[in-house]
């Protein structure tokens, strides 16, 4: 198949910040000379104190630590609020849209500036101070975004959980946090129905016990009566109420913590990945800027969740470290038509679109119909973020939704990384879809083979990082050695992201997806083991392995093996009890798509699940098992492959 490429038109060469020879010309003179290229970065941010070391990293093979700006100080709320407030204080900084299309508001910089004061008074008064943990599990309301500035601007580091992760799973991050603190709200609102989120912290904290988490601080969304245990609980607007809308910003280190936020990996819990305060607002402040051209004035919807780190990075902290208008959105695509998402661009005259592709492949299903009838006539670029995006959806989303005259920045980052490390720049790059293109400034990619030798030029193989860009994670939380395993000691001396990855001859990454047990579902990471984990909890399971598999909307699905306690039956009822008890552990984002009940899985001598064999298997690749003459039962492969469950 010929590769379709897209020239970079006219226009956009002449109004974007760099054209091809500025990318090329900037991105030499950053990997040249990191010290002095960051240097002269870390000036878009206001320092209290100016930083004058810049770049402090390893990446071992001994001692991994990475610093960045290590004797400036700054605060982060300081700089995406208050910086603000002479120069654009009457300025829309958030504007926020509901579930409900009736329901929406605009806050100005000034606005933001005293309810995120207000927020920081009450947990002050609260007893949150410089270093605590502060877990926020909220829908997406303006007080979310309050809640972890108001964080940031007492130095609190705040933990994220997102609004659809389960009572355990909530507990489990609420104490490898150790957080005194949560906010929440009564109930979110997504799509018309709503989720319990107050009655889920109080099953959480019940399941953490004492002693653990002193206050409750409740939003009031729906209005629904809830549960408030006295002393521990308040609601927010009573208690914002009873204090200032000034609040001091605490001076902090440009290596003090700014969040934990858990992700998947491949084994074991999810990790607290740490992102501190300096190198990760320089980074996301940056990259915003460039990746989608963003101008005063521009207004910028990204349509993540800010449980997850696009919303943390580029709903929040990167646009308002630049003065942006960013968009908040409550609801889901499709509700309440399939054009919700063109109606809101059209509602606010959106000009920058930033989504994940398991959105536009849902969308695509509907047609050119819902799409077509409506405007869109602000819009000027496109982004896509969370998974590889295919071809076909590229181009839908480029003919259809952009008219064919909007780029589509195809953005290639992990929660690890803290911003986007692979992607077009619109002025610059000529787009091939399906592809991430090239590295940002600053950022060193390398395709590596299983054994870390470095391959030149063309080249398919691992997706490793040679050296600390501003935004990169710091640690796991309260285990730097996990930190090291995971990400340092495949490859000594480098980073390794997890993902496989091609390098065309025009030097552009293709990437191809995990190449852990992690996988990919509708843009989430999920780790197999956590779900396996999930089902052997139950009682009438004995084994359980989980695969990902070929989906046409989520990109993976989950494909679960499961042996059952002597005895029991393989029923279409079980069945069913075993996808709501993993959504009941986990949540809705982990339930099984298929489940496959299977006498014995494939294990090698010394007790092994293959989950090669069981991946081909998912995937429908019965001719191309491999060797499978390493198995200690050959047999159980006959069985799987016949009791294959069906896609869909
Ligand atoms: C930002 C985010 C990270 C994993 C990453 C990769 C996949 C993200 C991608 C992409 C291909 C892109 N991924 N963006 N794959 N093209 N543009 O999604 O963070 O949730 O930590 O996921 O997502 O596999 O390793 P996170």
């Amino acid at each position: 198949m010929e590769e379709k490429i897209y020239d970079v038109s006219p226009e956009w060469s002449r109004r974007a910040y760099l054209d091809d020879a500025g990318y090329k010309a900037k991105y030499e003179a950053s990997v040249k000379d990191p010290e002095r290229f960051w240097a002269e970065e870390a000036k878009r941010i206001h320092w209290f104190k100016q930083p004058t070391r810049i770049k402090n990293t390893n990446f071992g093979p001994e001692n991994v630590a990475i610093r960045w700006f290590e004797d400036g100080t700054t605060n982060v709320a300081y700089n995406c609020i208050d910086r603000h407030l002479d120069t654009r204080g009457d300025q829309v900084a958030i504007i926020w849209e509901g579930d409900d299309p009736s329901e929406s508001k605009k806050i100005t910089y000034r606005e933001l500036h005293d309810e995120v004061c207000r927020m920081a008074n009450v947990m002050r008064n609260r007893g949150v101070a410089k270093g605590d943990r502060v877990t926020i599990y909220m829908p997406m309301i303006p007080e979310a975004a309050y809640a972890m500035l108001a964080c940031a601007r007492l130095g609190a580091i705040h933990s994220v959980v997102f609004g659809g992760f389960s009572p355990d799973s909530l507990a489990g991050r609420i104490e490898d946090a150790k957080t005194a603190f949560i906010v929440t709200a009564d109930e979110g609102l997504r799509g018309g129905r709503k989720v319990p989120l107050k009655e889920n912290v109080d099953a959480a904290i019940e399941r953490v016990g004492p002693g653990i988490v002193d206050h409750v601080l409740v939003v009031r969304r729906t209005g629904a009566a809830v549960n408030m245990v006295p002393g521990r609980d308040v609601y927010y607007d009573e208690a914002a109420q009873m204090v200032s809308g000034e609040c001091p910003v605490e001076e902090m280190n440009a290596e003090d913590p700014l969040f934990i936020l858990y992700t998947s990996g491949s084994t074991g819990k999810p990790k607290g990945v740490l992102h501190t305060t300096g190198g990760y607002l320089v980074y996301t402040a940056m990259t915003h800027q460039y990746v989608f051209d963003y101008h005063d004035g521009d207004v910028y919807w990204c349509t993540a969740d800010v449980g997850w780190v696009t919303g943390h990075s580029y709903i929040l902290y990167g646009p308002l470290a630049n003065g942006a208008t960013t968009l908040m959105f409550e609801g889901v695509p499709t509700y309440p038509s399939i054009s919700r998402f063109w109606d809101v661009i059209d509602k606010h005259n959106v000009n920058i679109f930033y989504t994940a592709p398991t959105a536009i492949r849902s969308l695509m299903q509907a047609g050119e119909d819902p799409v077509k009838k409506t405007s869109r006539k602000s819009l000027r670029l496109l982004g896509s973020v969370g998974e590889p995006i295919n071809p076909e959806a590229w181009e839908w989303y480029h003919r259809v939704v952009g008219d064919g005259r909007c780029p589509i920045v195809d953005t290639w980052w992990q929660t690890e990384t803290g911003g986007i490390l692979i992607t077009p720049l619109p002025g610059a790059t000529k787009l091939k879809p399906g592809s991430a293109t090239r590295p940002f400034f600053g950022v060193k990619p390398q395709v590596v083979d299983a054994d870390g030798k470095v391959l030149e030029g063309q080249a398919e193989g691992n997706l490793v990082i040679a050296d600390s860009w501003p935004g990169q994670m710091r640690t796991v939380y309260g285990d730097h050695e996990r930190f090291v395993q995971t990400y340092f000691s495949t490859y000594p001396g480098k980073y390794f992201t997890g993902d496989g990855c091609r390098r065309d001859a025009d030097g552009y990454y293709w990437i191809t997806g995990r190449v852990d047990d992690v996988i990919n579902v509708s843009g989430h990471r999920m780790g197999t083991a956590e779900v396996e984990s999930a089902l052997v909890a139950h009682p009438k399971v004995s084994e359980a392995a989980v695969v990902g598999y070929p989906h046409d909307i989520k990109g993976q699905g989950i494909y679960a093996y499961v042996t059952l306690m002597a005895g029991e039956q393989p029923t279409e009822e079980l069945r069913k009890e075993l996808v709501a008890w993993v959504r009941k552990e986990i949540g809705p984002i982990a339930s099984p798509d298929l489940i496959q009940f299977a006498p014995g899985l494939p294990k090698t001598r010394s007790g092994k699940i293959m989950r090669r064999i069981l991946r081909k298997i998912a995937e429908d690749e019965f001719g191309n098992l491999g060797d499978t003459s390493t198995l200690a039962d050959p047999a159980v492969v006959n069985d799987l492959v016949e009791n294959r469950q069906n896609k869909r």
